[in-house]
């Protein structure tokens, strides 16, 4: 960074950023939940929910259980944690797909759909065991007192046991992804080569709500969003049933992995808190980090990459997806080095830019500005930024730290960045970006002034 730039993207008010973020949270509660904008997303989304209960619990360990054991109240009883949880006040329109596109209740019901609430029948990054222990964390006697960690334990287990043994579709042990939203980055290029297989649904038998809210540039464009309503009609006219060979989009992702790794993690520290063994969940540790490695790092690249299961190749495509395992414990020395050369080299230039952009600014498809396709989201940045600390890089996280900090709040806690200016895009008040500035103010405090 030119020291003008640091300046800038360094430096904030923290009371008056802690003010900001907590006033975003408490208005974008709606009762027993949040949403992750009322506008853009009125409904409760997977892994928001787990990224806005780890800031929540700064502001209310009770709404940050909440928050949880809302989403997992919507749990399919084959242990899937449903992508978006509807709200039946939210008008049908307000969000597309609505209830009236997944059909959970009916569609859903043989794969284990409850009555209600009606929810979507795709999943999200397993980031849950990870916050339901920081959550814990936050107040271990409160999280005892009502039984939290023992009413959590087994839903989080069963929502594993789900992805390791049912998503197992390529049978190497890591989880397939099958449809574009369930990795949670939408657009991202690395899907351009498996979504060209796929005949889009017909543009007269959808209505996009998203672009009554997000300019049309930034979002994906129409021939991706009748792909995404082609893979989604057809896994739910299959019952969302997954079978090995069924799915037209099969992806090993590298972020989706290493979160389920790191959420295996948090779940063995789980089952010692409720007297559970912990042992089958730090073998599956074990054995899926050893298996990312083996089959998603590419040394040539220095990261991860995504591996495409119809063709059965590695998709050579730079996203910030393959930077996520940084938070993975126990990578090998030259993974962690050549990991944070890639972070802050050419392609991703972060030391420079104080921000993570999703996708290589030297990539072929790279676009400052569209969804997923260059911008800098911050769940991801806080995922490094731990990510960087829990391999001692405590010097660096700390810049990203504060980078972070000042982006934030300088956007008006938007949904993403520009990964150059820092300019807000997308949704502002968006709901993850605040809860996760208030999380790494919380620690900042705690750690006295850095
Ligand atoms: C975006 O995804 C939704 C579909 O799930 C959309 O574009 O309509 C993604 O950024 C995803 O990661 C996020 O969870 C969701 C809600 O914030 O929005």
């Amino acid at each position: 960074m030119t020291k003008l730039l640091d300046a800038a993207r360094t430096s904030f008010d923290g009371e008056e950023l802690r003010r900001g973020a907590s006033r975003v949270l408490l208005d974008n509660w709606t009762g027993a939940s949040s949403v992750p904008s009322h506008t853009l997303y009125p409904h409760q989304w997977s892994w928001d929910s787990a990224f806005i209960a780890i800031g929540l619990r700064h502001l209310s360990v009770r709404r940050a259980q909440l928050e949880l054991e809302t989403l997992l109240g919507a749990q399919w009883a084959d242990g899937r944690i449903p992508h978006i949880v509807f709200n039946p006040a939210v008008p049908l329109g307000a969000y597309f797909p609505s209830p009236d596109f997944w059909r959970s209740s009916t569609a859903g019901a043989a794969a284990g759909a409850p009555a209600a609430p009606e929810t979507s029948g795709i999943v999200q990054p397993p980031v849950h065991a990870l916050a339901a222990w920081l959550v814990h964390e936050a107040d271990p006697q409160e999280s005892l007192r009502r039984g939290f960690l023992a009413r959590m334990y087994p839903k989080l287990a069963a929502w594993h046991r789900y992805l390791t043994a049912q998503r197992n579709l390529g049978g190497s042990g890591l989880v397939t992804t099958v449809h574009p939203w369930e990795p949670g980055m939408d657009n991202s290029p690395c899907w351009d080569g498996p979504l060209a297989r796929i005949s889009p649904a017909a543009p007269d038998t959808f209505r996009r709500a998203d672009l009554d809210h997000g300019a049309a540039a930034d979002r994906p464009t129409d021939l991706d969003y009748g792909r995404y309503v082609r893979l989604a009609a057809d896994y739910r006219d299959s019952g969302y049933a997954d079978e090995p060979g069924r799915h037209a989009f099969a992806v090993e992702d590298p972020c989706v992995n290493a979160l389920l790794i790191a959420s295996e993690h948090s779940l063995a520290r789980i089952a010692t808190a409720v007297g559970a063994d912990p042992a089958v969940h730090e073998e599956r540790a074990r054995r899926l980090t050893a298996t990312l490695v083996l089959r998603l790092w590419h040394p040539a690249y220095g990261m991860f990459l995504c591996r495409d299961l119809v063709e059965g190749d590695l998709i050579t495509e730079r996203s910030v997806s393959g930077l996520i395992p940084l938070i993975v414990p126990g990578l090998p020395d030259e993974v962690t080095s050549a990991l944070r050369t890639t972070l802050d080299g050419p392609h991703f230039r972060a030391a420079e830019t104080g921000l993570v952009a999703s996708y290589a600014f030297t990539g072929p498809s790279f676009d400052r500005t569209r969804y997923w396709r260059g911008p800098a989201w911050f769940n991801t940045a806080w995922l490094i930024e731990r990510g960087l600390r829990g391999y001692g890089a405590d010097k660096r996280a700390d810049q990203l730290h504060s980078a972070f900090l000042a982006s934030s709040g300088a956007s008006g806690f938007a949904e993403y960045v520009d990964p150059v200016t820092g300019e807000g895009h997308g949704t502002r008040d968006f709901a993850w970006t605040a809860a996760l500035a208030l999380d790494l103010l919380a620690r900042q405090t705690r750690a006295g002034s850095r």
